[in-house]
């Protein structure tokens, strides 16, 4: 039998440990690389927490799989067995730029099923965690379930990029949504947007394109709340592959599917 509640106590122990070696590194000169263009940007850092967290499971998990942003875990083909999906630094434009806000997502799942998330914001000190059927914590403090909101009252997670010409999606099927809803924020960091929405500081967050490790940790949480976790045409999210994604409380993700997203161009 897995015991989870060891897990959840060891992933948080070293998800705290990362984080205080992330703080550290604030006063060291960072290594900034680019990935796919020049604004896709990768520090020493980011791969350095992945690697520290590959240490600690391969030496006490090692039948784990794990799958990281910076590719030093496995090549995964499916999620069976049990997979850590790791994000060691999720918003690295604003670690780079601001020194905050930016997280470190850890989504723990057991064929294919989200078992534990985790998602820390290092600089605040919020380590928001879940472990399935056990409700979502932040930090102490238990967050009690999404309750139902309209568009009118709801503050939408949403970048500019998706309002302006793009690649993804026509900029005329979002601007209604921005017009009607009571504000809109970018935060710049998908898994702490998913975790605002956890404790209701956003009501939705709508992105065209994310991977598995920006979401994993997120979704569990969202889920444990009574909020629904879907593609921007209300389908499943994948967790080998780059999504569509919108997230959102109950109600809310009905409301804005039909009235905003299903008769789009797109
Ligand atoms: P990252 O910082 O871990 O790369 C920024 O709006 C959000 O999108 C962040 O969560 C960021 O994660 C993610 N992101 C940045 N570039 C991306 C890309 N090329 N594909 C998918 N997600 C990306
Ligand atoms: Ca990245
Ligand atoms: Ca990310
Ligand atoms: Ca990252």
């Amino acid at each position: 039998m897995t015991n989870w509640s060891e897990i959840n106590h060891n992933a948080r122990e070293w998800i705290k440990e990362a984080g205080e070696k992330i703080k550290h590194s604030f006063n060291k000169t960072l290594v900034i690389q680019t990935k796919t263009n020049a604004n896709d940007l990768v520090t020493n850092i980011d791969k350095k927490t992945e690697q520290y967290f590959i240490g600690k499971i391969r030496a006490l998990y090692p039948d784990h799989k794990i799958l990281g942003e910076e590719g030093f875990g496995d090549d995964l083909r499916n999620l069976e067995g049990i997979v850590w999906i790791i994000d060691p630094i999720d918003g690295t434009m604003n670690f780079v730029h601001q020194q905050r806000n930016f997280a470190i997502s850890i989504g723990i799942y057991e064929d294919g099923i989200g078992k534990i998330g985790l998602i820390y914001d290092v600089v605040h000190d919020e380590l928001y965690h879940t472990q399935k059927g056990q409700g979502v914590y932040l930090n102490e403090l238990l967050l009690p379930p999404l309750k139902e909101v309209n568009v009118s009252e709801a503050i939408i997670g949403m970048n500019a990029t998706w309002v302006t010409e793009n690649t993804r999606i026509d900029p005329s099927m979002l601007s209604p949504l921005v017009k009607h809803a009571r504000g809109t924020r970018s935060y710049g960091s998908a898994a702490l947007e998913m975790a605002y929405i956890a404790s209701s500081r956003l009501d939705a967050y709508i992105t065209l394109r994310l991977a598995p490790w920006d979401i994993a940790a997120g979704i569990i949480m969202i889920e444990e709340l009574g909020g629904v976790a879907t593609t921007l045409k209300g389908e499943p999210l994948n967790l080998l592959n780059n999504n569509s994604v919108f997230i959102s409380r109950p109600g809310l993700h009905q409301e804005i599917l039909e009235k905003y997203l299903k008769n789009g161009k797109w």
